[in-house]
């Protein structure tokens, strides 16, 4: 058996019941292999997939809180430091029902390739907690993320882990968090990113990882001749990443018609209307079904379905394993020439196969998604220094980034004769620089 495929065995057998990890690590080792088997004596003997595949720390604890009826609940806590080779652990928290540690660690485990992308200091790391935000006060949210915070302020710091938000976890949130951290541990430093603008967050971070995405579509569409003018573009959420993916593809001059959130989805012909979505989602916190108040002429249905619809990129934002085969044959079936993951490991891997065999451009989570980290890596840099960059530099930063990390993806699947397959291509760049310096470093 091949040390590709001894490891992957292994790594199922040790960690039952955790099949989003599994998916994540089946489908970078598929890629990585031909970069393993030009040197497999080598990366055999340093055990190099065992300890990319093993976390170095994982960190459980109880979240006990008092509900506005003064009732005591209690959920889980988790936080996964992965691999903090090439700078601190950095990663978002997720608070969903659905949270559990196999979850945490595909994210945490996928975080450190998309660090290492970005081109910027930061190591891979995840966090979150079962804790469902829907229908709480924003007393309770206050009390949970307090309660949250008093166990995790002892495992992090602006220069060893420094969390950000996921899935539902945004502006709010990360205030009750930091304003507990420092209560906590007396110290006024970056321990956090998505801060508000007031006490040291980044402009452009919250418009980051929707903005990168769109931006990641345009450098696929270049690469080929191509741009987003004019093209149709079907998204999926209506969160954080759905939202700013809307903005910067009307900015691009394409026309985004659809989103979507865990009750129904919304087809609108002539675009989705950006303000509408945002006063639903981020004023009212509301569901979609709002929409048509705003919006006579759209569509909503319950259940999910935006992939039946028409289109020249897609790009799903909400979560993983959203995407699936039936769903990758329609748009093929439809035409669509590009799919970018604003989500993590939205794709299942026979979907991804389809869309890669049947011509798509396919661009992953770990690479598409990369904006919103790494405008939080730009947050760190301003709060070390105690400044604040403008919009534009940020911006301009960010644009830059994606660019060069759509260059990097493209070179190395041209390396190993793997052209526009960039699942490869981001699985290979961001393993070589996180090997490169874990090799370095010793055996640690
Ligand atoms: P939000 O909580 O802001 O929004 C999530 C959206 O997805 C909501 O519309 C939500 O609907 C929908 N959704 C979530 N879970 C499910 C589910 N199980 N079934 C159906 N719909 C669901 O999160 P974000 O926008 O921040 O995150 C979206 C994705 O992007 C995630 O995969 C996240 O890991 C990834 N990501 C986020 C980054 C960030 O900076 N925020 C950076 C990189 C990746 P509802 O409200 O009804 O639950
Ligand atoms: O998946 C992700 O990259 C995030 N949720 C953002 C992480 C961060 O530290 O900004």
């Amino acid at each position: 058996m091949s040390y590709v495929d001894d490891v992957l065995a292994k790594v199922i057998a040790k960690n039952p019941s955790e099949p989003e990890f599994h998916q994540a690590v089946t489908e970078v080792f598929e890629t990585i292999r031909p970069v393993i088997e030009a040197n497999e004596e080598m990366y055999k003997r340093e055990a190099i997939l065992e300890r990319l595949t093993e976390p170095e720390r994982m960190i459980k604890f109880r979240v006990p809180w008092i509900d506005d009826e003064g009732n005591v609940q209690v959920n889980m806590g988790i936080r996964v430091q992965f691999n903090n080779a090439i700078g601190p652990y950095k990663g978002g928290l997720r608070f969903h029902p659905s949270v559990n540690q196999g979850i945490i660690k595909f994210l945490g485990f996928e975080q450190i390739f998309k660090n290492s992308l970005t081109g910027l200091p930061i190591g891979g790391g995840k966090g979150g907690s079962d804790f469902d935000p829907k229908g709480k006060s924003d007393r309770e949210i206050m009390k949970f993320c307090q309660s949250f915070m008093t166990e995790l302020c002892k495992y992090i710091g602006a220069d060893t882990d420094v969390p950000a938000g996921d899935i539902g976890v945004g502006g709010r949130e990360i205030g009750f968090l930091y304003g507990q951290y420092k209560r906590i541990r007396g110290l006024y430093e970056g321990v956090l990113t998505g801060k508000g603008l007031t006490y040291g967050g980044s402009l452009a971070r919250t418009e980051a990882t929707g903005y990168g995405a769109m931006y990641m579509a345009q450098e696929v569409l270049k690469a080929h001749g191509d741009s987003m003018e004019g093209k149709t573009v079907v998204i999926s959420g209506a969160g954080n990443v759905a939202i700013y993916a809307v903005e910067k593809a009307y900015q691009l001059g394409a026309k985004p018609v659809t989103c979507s959130d865990s009750t129904g989805w919304v087809y609108d012909p002539e675009g989705i209307d950006l303000e509408a979505l945002k006063e639903i989602k981020e004023v009212n916190r509301a569901r979609l079904t709002e929409y048509k108040k705003y919006r006579p002429n759209s569509e909503y249905h319950e259940g999910r379905g935006v992939w039946a619809i028409k289109c020249d990129v897609a790009a799903p934002c909400a979560t993983q394993n959203e995407l699936l085969i039936d769903d990758a044959k329609q748009l093929v079936a439809n035409g669509c020439k590009a799919v970018v993951e604003g989500a993590n490991m939205p794709t299942t891997l026979d979907a991804t196969k389809y869309l890669q065999e049947n011509g798509v451009w396919f661009v992953p989570g770990k690479a598409a998604n990369a904006g919103g980290v790494a405008v939080s890596a730009l947050e760190m840099s301003q709060n070390s220094e105690r400044l604040s960059w403008t919009f534009e530099e940020v911006d301009g930063r960010l644009q830059g980034i994606m660019a060069n990390i759509f260059r990097n993806i493209s070179d190395a699947a041209a390396r190993y004769d793997l052209d526009e397959n960039y699942v490869a291509g981001a699985n290979i760049a961001g393993f070589e620089k996180v090997v490169n310096a874990m090799l370095a470093q010793g055996v640690c």
